[in-house]
């Protein structure tokens, strides 16, 4: 479609990109000891980005010692001190924003609007609400003594934290991860996913402007062999882990005979469920949001839509109509609604699953788009006529695929909804307050939605049920993984 109102693409040269980078380690870049490398692409062009380190079992180690080194001094600070270089990283974030959006466009491929106004204020204001808990622990944590001030409880930290993060949030991520370790007196050691690690080795630098002392924070790239050496290394007291349920449970199995405590935030196949009394338009906005933002590689994504028999034929009209207004494109483009598939992996995952649709016998429909000659990309897709045994009802697709169900009554919704292996989040569209209280009792996801959905906030715990994995991150309970009490 022609659009009149096209305002210039975001421009690419706010941002510099050097043509090779190292691992941050003990506060300094340098390659990997053996001097392995690997590329990062764009997404959207498939033109090379950088050329990055690739971290072998050596430099894990190196970089896990000196994590250890400055826990001494770290973990020992006021916490109003390390609240000053929190607030400080915060500020610089949002001082870079612009340079670290158009970053995170060309690395992993999201529209310019989204990671603009959704993921980089979400990671400044993730650092500047841990950065307000680092001097409230011991008030927020210590029991009340009943003996007379000889009794209570005192917060510690855990120690040395191996942090392994995917690539569909890679800023987001990080700050999920970094930012409450830091602010309970931890030290970190992350990985960044493969095919994002650009923006993390960014807010390497970041650290170095704010003057956080050396080794708090280490950044080691790789692929998941590096992944692996971390988790599996000796000197680290936590694992988090946000990525794939299977690498999640090859992780719970690595841990599991060591006294490394562990949280895993893993796939998700979440129910949007549309009663007939909601807002058509409005439901709609929210179905749109919840599977085709960041191109539905979310984990939370409202990949499975669960609208009431009455009220279907109605609301498939309006979806497609708004589904025709989508538009798909390069990244940096202010108006792109939908960016590029951050890999060939990816794509080629997204595909066969929707090809599995069909072939299982949904019927498949796709708005009439143009899409760029290169790099990869994939049309936003409805599948109606889909039952629960198919696999596209069952399976985290991770790409712009919407399967649509009907339901009859709310205890028919509550049991389909309910009907996966996952339980991460869940949407709600209904008027009835009562009903919405009854339905979010009894849907198993970590997190449910009324009248909206993707919404985050740093002060809410997020994290799933069954093969969603364990913990919470976010809010005060994020606050609890990285402590001993
Ligand atoms: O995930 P991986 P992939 C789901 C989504 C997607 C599928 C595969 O369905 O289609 O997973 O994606 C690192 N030990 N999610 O292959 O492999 C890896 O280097 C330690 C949902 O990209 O799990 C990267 O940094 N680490 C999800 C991170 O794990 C290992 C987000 C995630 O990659 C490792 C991403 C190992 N053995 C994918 N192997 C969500 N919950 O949001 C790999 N890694």
């Amino acid at each position: 479609p022609v659009f009149e109102y096209a305002p210039a693409p975001e421009s690419r040269a706010v941002v510099d990109i050097a043509p090779s980078y190292g691992l941050f380690i003990d506060g300094e870049f340098a390659g990997a000891g053996d001097g392995k490398v690997f590329k990062t692409l764009s997404p959207s062009s498939e033109e090379v980005l950088s050329e990055v380190a690739q971290a072998g079992a050596e430099d894990v180690d190196r970089a896990v010692k000196a994590a250890r080194k400055a826990f001494g001094t770290w973990s020992a600070l006021p916490g109003s001190e390390r609240a000053k270089y929190l607030f400080r990283i915060a500020r610089i974030i949002q001082e870079r924003s612009r340079e670290l959006a158009v970053l995170e466009s060309l690395d992993n491929g999201k529209p310019i609007r989204e990671s603009r106004d959704a993921d980089l204020p979400l990671v400044a204001a993730h650092f500047f609400y841990y950065a307000g808990w680092a001097d409230k622990l011991a008030y927020a944590v210590r029991g009340r003594s009943a003996l007379n001030g000889t009794s209570g409880a005192d917060p510690r930290p855990l120690g040395v934290a191996g942090q392994v993060i995917p690539w569909n949030f890679p800023l987001l991520m990080l700050a999920w991860k970094i930012a409450p370790a830091l602010a309970t007196g931890n030290t970190v050691v992350l990985k960044p996913a493969e095919t994002t690690p650009l923006s993390a080795l960014f807010f390497a630098d970041i650290c170095r402007q704010a003057g956080l002392p050396k080794g708090v924070v280490n950044i080691v790239t790789g692929d998941g062999s590096t992944g692996a050496e971390l988790v599996g290394h000796p000197g680290i007291d936590k694992v988090a882990f946000t990525g794939s349920t299977e690498v999640g449970k090859a992780i719970a199995r690595t841990v599991a005979g060591t006294r490394k405590k562990v949280t895993l935030e893993l796939g998700g196949k979440a129910a949007n469920i549309v009663f007939d009394d909601a807002p058509v338009d409005q439901a709609v906005e929210g179905i749109i949001g919840g599977i085709f933002f960041n191109q539905g590689h979310v984990c939370c994504a409202g990949s499975r839509l669960l609208v009431q028999e009455s009220v279907q034929d109605e609301l498939l009209d309006a979806l497609k109509r708004r589904m025709g207004t989508l538009r798909v494109g390069d990244p940096l483009d202010k108006n792109t609604d939908i960016g590029a598939i951050n890999s060939a992996e990816q794509l080629a995952r997204i595909r066969s699953l929707a090809d599995a649709g069909e072939a299982e016998g949904a019927e498949r429909w796709a708005p009439a788009c143009e899409l760029p000659s290169s790099g990869y990309w994939f049309a936003p897709t409805l599948f109606t006529g889909v039952t629960q045994a198919h696999r596209i009802a069952r399976e985290e697709i991770f790409g712009p695929v919407l399967s649509v169900l009907t339901f009859r009554t709310p205890e028919e919704a509550v049991a389909k909804a309910n009907n996966t292996p996952y339980g991460l989040s869940a949407g709600i569209w209904t008027e009835k307050g009562s009903r919405i209280l009854w339905m979010a009792n009894k849907l198993r996801a970590g997190v449910v939605w009324s009248n909206t959905f993707n919404k985050f906030d740093p002060a809410s715990p997020f994290g799933g049920y069954k093969e969603s994995g364990y913990g919470r991150e976010g809010g005060r309970h994020g606050l609890e993984a990285y402590l001993d009490v």
